[in-house]
C-alpha cells in the first residue's frame, strides 16, 4: 500500500467544448511539473507553466468559459454520489486560474486513477480529465500532473500529491501540506512539510 496526498486542484481551463484556439494551446502544457525541483510554491510553479504557453491565456479569455461544477472520483465512473471531493453529493464552481485545496489523503496499491468531472443536470457529466498516480513514484517529491480533455477543452493541474512509503518499507508518514488559504480565499499556499511519525525518512 502507498498513501498519496492531493492538496491542490488548479484549473487552467474550464470546459469550453470544441474551441480550437484553447485546445491548440492546451496541447503545449507540460504533463508533469516537478514542484519539488522548481524551488517555488505550487501555485507560482503552475502559473509560470501556464504563462509560458504562447497564446493560452488569451485563448481562454476569448472562449469565455462558464465555471465547471467540479467534483473528483477515484475511479473512472461519473457520479457525485461516490465523489471523493468535495463530497456529500456537492460540486464546487471552478473557473480558469482558480484552485482548491482538496486535502485528500488516499491509500492505494500499484496505481490509482483520479478523475475530474463537470456536473450537468440535464445531460451526462463531462470528464474534464484524469491522472494516474503510481506507487512506483513513491518518494519522488511533490508533483503536479495535468488532467485535460481535448473534447471539453479543459485542463487542470492535480498536485502536489506525494506518494509516500509503501508497505515494503513499513514507515508511515504524515504530510502537512496546503490548507492555508491565500488572501483571496481560493489560492492555497504550501505551508507545511512532512514529518515521520513512526520513524525514518521515506525512501524512493
Ligand atoms: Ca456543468
Amino acid at each position: 500500500m502507498a498513501t498519496a496526498t492531493i492538496n491542490m486542484l488548479y484549473c487552467v481551463s474550464a470546459a469550453t467544448g470544441i474551441d480550437s484556439g484553447v485546445n491548440t494551446a492546451l496541447s503545449n502544457l507540460a504533463p508533469r511539473l516537478p514542484l519539488s525541483e522548481l524551488g517555488t510554491d505550487a501555485s507560482s510553479a503552475i502559473q509560470s507553466a501556464v504563462q509560458a504557453v504562447p497564446g493560452l491565456l488569451q485563448a481562454i479569455d476569448v472562449a469565455r468559459q462558464d465555471p465547471d461544477q467540479l467534483y473528483v472520483t477515484s475511479d473512472t465512473a461519473a457520479g457525485v454520489d461516490h465523489a471523493i471531493w468535495p463530497g456529500n453529493g456537492t460540486t464546487q464552481d471552478t473557473q480558469a486560474g482558480q484552485s482548491h485545496d482538496a486535502g485528500l489523503t488516499l491509500e492505494f496499491s500499484d496505481n490509482m486513477n483520479i478523475s475530474l468531472w463537470d456536473y450537468d443536470s440535464f445531460s451526462d457529466d463531462d470528464l474534464l480529465g484524469s491522472v494516474t498516480i503510481l506507487e512506483s513514484e513513491a518518494g519522488t517529491g511533490d508533483v503536479a500532473k495535468l488532467a485535460s480533455s481535448v473534447v471539453e477543452g479543459s485542463a487542470y493541474y492535480v498536485g502536489s500529491f506525494r506518494q509516500l512509503c509503501g508497505s515494503v518499507v513499513g514507515f508511515r508518514h504524515v504530510l502537512y501540506l496546503g490548507a492555508c488559504n491565500g488572501k483571496r480565499g481560493v489560492v492555497p499556499t504550501v505551508v507545511g512539510f512532512e514529518r515521520a511519525v513512526d520513524g525514518g525518512a521515506c525512501r524512493s
